[in-house]
């Protein structure tokens, strides 16, 4: 008895390897520990896509700051086992397991305040991802993982100046085979874009309702005739609408 509860939380380490987007940075500077961020405060996953937790994940901490960007700046979102970073020392589920394979897309929503403004009803559209190179076999969470937890991306020049909701989403698909068990990662930033630009997007997507259980890309065996997590080498398409371009 004794023995199997010890074997069953052992297990329970090692199947909770998950991961929570927890810092901005802006053309490489660093915001804080999460400053302007909307985060789950556990790693724990989405498995529902109809949840109201696909929009910023599990409530957790909230913020007062809005982080203020320019279009066309680098964005960074730091990924980590639990928030603050690794859970101990050497931990190999830091920034998120390696069998987490799966894309990393972003989202915006215009809202008035980002730092007040309900999450829920948004019109949402993507602006970048990065899903599976069949040349090189790497999913968008091998590089976060190659980046120590750093996903990069740009602001599309073309954005109109204004306050937006910034959601990083991981959808790890180790699991994905089973319907229900792609496991859905997101926090969401609150950012001020200024600029130029005068970008509306004509369509845009409601979060949840983007997603089903059952999109190809949702419910998927991602792994190969050899068992290796390669897609059996095939082009994996994110799911969600294509990010705009600009
Ligand atoms: C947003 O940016 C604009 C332009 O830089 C600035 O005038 C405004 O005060 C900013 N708003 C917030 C809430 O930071
Ligand atoms: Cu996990």
């Amino acid at each position: 008895m004794k023995f199997s509860l010890v074997s069953l939380l052992a297990y329970g380490l090692s199947v909770e390897a998950h991961s929570i987007f927890q810092r901005v940075s802006v053309n490489g500077q660093d915001q804080g520990l999460l400053t302007g961020l909307r985060a789950p405060s556990n790693n724990n996953p989405v498995q529902d896509v109809n949840s109201q937790n696909m929009i910023c994940g599990q409530s957790g901490s909230k913020s007062q700051t809005v982080i203020n960007v320019k279009a066309g700046d680098r964005i960074g979102s730091l990924w980590q086992h639990v928030i603050g970073g690794a859970q101990f020392s050497g931990d190999p589920d830091n920034p998120i397991a390696h069998s987490h394979k799966g894309p990393v897309m972003a989202y915006l929503a215009k809202v008035d305040n980002a730092a007040s403004a309900s999450q829920t009803g948004l019109k949402w559209f993507k602006i970048w991802q990065d899903g599976f190179d069949t040349s090189s076999k790497t999913w968008g969470v091998d590089n976060l993982i190659k980046n120590n937890g750093w996903v990069y991306f740009h602001l599309p020049q073309c954005l109109a100046p204004g306050q937006y909701l910034l959601r990083v989403e991981v959808l790890a698909l180790h699991s994905a085979y089973q319907q229900g068990q792609a496991q859905f990662y997101q926090s969401c930033a609150q950012i001020n874009v200024s600029g130029s630009g005068s970008f509306s997007p004509s369509q845009t997507v409601s979060i949840p309702g983007v997603y089903s259980a059952t999109d190809p890309s949702i419910l998927i065996n991602i792994y190969g005739s050899t068992g290796q997590p390669d897609n059996g080498g095939k082009a994996y398409n994110p799911p969600g609408p294509a990010p705009i371009s600009c």
